[in-house]
Formats: C-alpha cells, sequence, structure tokens
C-alpha cells in the first residue's frame, strides 16, 4: 500500500478521499479551502460551511482556525496546547487577506482565539503586530473574555518533561525522533510526523477570487519564555497578496522567520512558478544554505495561487493537507519531501 493510501486508511479516511460533494453549494463555485495537517479537514470543513454561508475568504478562515483552537484533542493549537518551559501557555496567530490588510498576537495568555483578536488587531488598531500583557490587555478592551487554557493533561506532560529533560525547545511534543540505533531521523516520530498535529495554516479563495489566510500555534513546547515563533509574523508563517496567492507554513518556526518563507513562497508563485514548484524551491533553499539543520527539522509549506491551484512540499516525509472545494470534500494529501522521497 503505498503511503498515501496507507495514511487515509489510518485516518479512516480512504473511502472518501476522492468523494466528490454531490450537493456542490451554489454560493461556492470556484471557491477552495486548503489547511495543514489532518485536522486541517476539520478546519476546512468548518471555513467551506462559512463560505456556503456567503461568507468571505477572510470569514472563512477566521472560523476554520477557531475550530482548531477549541479542538481539545490538539497540543499545539489553542486551548489544550502544550506549554513553554515556565510552564506557561502562550499562543501565536495571524490572519492576512489578499489587499495586504493583516494582523496578528504573539505569546497571548488567557485568551480562548488568538485568531479573531488578530483579525480585531487588524481591523481595530492602525498596527500588524502585538505581544504578550499588550496584545492580552487588547483582547480584554475588546470583549475577549480571560481563560485558563491549559489543561491538566498539558500540565501532566510539562512536569514530565521537566523531570526528565533539559532538551532543546522543540514545536511539538516531547519525543525521542531518532531511530534505536540512533541513526536518521524517523519521520513519523520527528516534529511534523503524520501521528502529530502541529500548526493550522489555512488559505481560501472564495467565488469572488478573493484570498485569505490564518494561521494559529501554541508554537514550540517547551520553548523560552517569550519566544515568538513564524506564525504571527506577517511574511514568514503566512502571507496572501490578491496579485498572485497564499502561502502558509508549519514546522521549525525559526526556519520559516530566517527566510520570510512564506512570503518567499508567494514571491516564487509571482515569477511564474506553480504552487508545488514554489514550495518546492524554498524548501530547496532551506536545504542549501541549512542544510545540517534541515535534516533534523520539518519545515512544510501550502500554497494556494490566485486561479485556485494547491501545492505544498516538505523537508521530510509525513506532512499531509486537507483540501475542500465544491468537488471534494476531506480530501487530505500528503505533500512530496526532500528526505525519504525525492531523496531516498
Ligand atoms: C512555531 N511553526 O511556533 C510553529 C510550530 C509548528 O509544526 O508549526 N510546528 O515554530
Amino acid at each position: 500500500m503505498n503511503n498515501r493510501r496507507a495514511f487515509l486508511k489510518a485516518a479512516g479516511l480512504a473511502g472518501m478521499a476522492t468523494t466528490t460533494v454531490r450537493r456542490a453549494h451554489a454560493a461556492t463555485p470556484g471557491a477552495r479551502v486548503v489547511a495543514t495537517w489532518d485536522f486541517g479537514a476539520g478546519a476546512s470543513a468548518v471555513a467551506w460551511g462559512k463560505l456556503g454561508e456567503g461568507g468571505t475568504a477572510l470569514d472563512a478562515v477566521e472560523a476554520g482556525a477557531r475550530w482548531a483552537e477549541a479542538d481539545l484533542c490538539n497540543s499545539t493549537v489553542g486551548h489544550c496546547g502544550y506549554p513553554d518551559r515556565d510552564g506557561k501557555l502562550t499562543l501565536d496567530a495571524s490572519i492576512m487577506d489578499g489587499d495586504l490588510r493583516c494582523g496578528g498576537v504573539g505569546a497571548l495568555e488567557d485568551i480562548a482565539h488568538p485568531v479573531s483578536v488578530a483579525r480585531a488587531v487588524m481591523e481595530k488598531t492602525p498596527h500588524v503586530l502585538l505581544v504578550g500583557d499588550g496584545a492580552q490587555e487588547f483582547a480584554l478592551q475588546q470583549g475577549f473574555v480571560k481563560t485558563p487554557l491549559l489543561t491538566p493533561q498539558a500540565r501532566q506532560a510539562w512536569e514530565d518533561w521537566r523531570k526528565s529533560s533539559q532538551e532543546a525547545p522543540r514545536p511539538d511534543r516531547p519525543h525521542d525522533d531518532r531511530t534505536r540505533d540512533g541513526g536518521a531521523p524517523q519521520h513519523d516520530t520527528m516534529p511534523g510526523g503524520p501521528s502529530r498535529h502541529d500548526t493550522l495554516g489555512i488559505l481560501a479563495l472564495d467565488a469572488h477570487g478573493r484570498l485569505a489566510g490564518a494561521c494559529t500555534t501554541s508554537g514550540m513546547a517547551w520553548k523560552l519564555h517569550g519566544r515568538v515563533g513564524d506564525s504571527p509574523i506577517i511574511g514568514a508563517g503566512l502571507y496572501v497578496d490578491n496579485e498572485v496567492g497564499a502561502a502558509t507554513a508549519s514546522g521549525v518556526g525559526e526556519e520559516m522567520l530566517r527566510n520570510a518563507a512564506s512570503f518567499l513562497v508567494v514571491e516564487l508563485m509571482r515569477l511564474g512558478h506553480s504552487p508545488s514548484e514554489a514550495c518546492r524551491l524554498a524548501i530547496a533553499r532551506i536545504v542549501r544554505r541549512r542544510t545540517a539543520a534541515s535534516r533534523n527539522e520539518q519545515v512544510c509549506f501550502l500554497a494556494l495561487n490566485r486561479r485556485g491551484e494547491v501545492g505544498a512540499f516538505a523537508l521530510h516525509r509525513g506532512f499531509v493537507y486537507a483540501v475542500r472545494d465544491a468537488q471534494h470534500a476531506d480530501v487530505l494529501q500528503p505533500a512530496r519531501s526532500v528526505y525519504r522521497d525525492v531523496v531516498k
């Protein structure tokens, strides 16, 4: 069984991989939503519903991201996310539309929907990014409610980590990402492997040809307190331009920050590359400039252009993304990767 079929089967989605949505919504011809990881299927279904109600691409990505932030099965986004070294859960999120309107929040604590605070930053302030206490104060002024978000399970995971480890911050749950014989990282246990849940990046094209995107995460588990990743940084974890297309990222945020990576993917599309080729070229640059790091870190890109074409590429095998449109529901696609795919 090939990897894709195996994955879809494991996820209980094999029969649905090419499901035709017979009652395509009349309000959404030409529209499409894509989102990172297997839980991107849930987020994109919610976003698709929003488009069906007549919502804009911006409304759709916000709704999809909110769904992921509320999902209690996910230890890397919103409520239930794993905390930093000090046991504090700090959230990063951004939102952007194709007219370059954008907003983000970094290191936000105790607010359940950072993506909506990011949208408020975009719509209610002259700024693009608010962080830490200032972001929280702003959220409270806007009517968001302070909510403890660290679950007992996440707290326990942190306690366990503290007892046993001084390991470096990582973009996911603690784990041993080496094979038993100490060899190369195993794709299924390394950050971003198929069994893990990471940042939600969601991109939408609505029936009017407008693009939007959102990105939301609790970031690296056990990160230094105050660390902000790529997800709230416009151009790193997310970039959207109606003239070209949109891109988002998941994986080790420091690599996206170093490379202005989502902006890079969009600019590669501007030069005429397809979304998948743009993602591949951006990954190739990371391999070339950061060869040693690239062997042990996951970086994943997902892109959607203004014609609705979709592409993705990752450093390591295991990245999947969801596609939702008038023809397809619950389609999970595996991205190609440099390690263990293009290069065996
Ligand atoms: C971060 N990019 O904060 C996020 C984490 C992530 O897969 O996407 N993990 O670095």
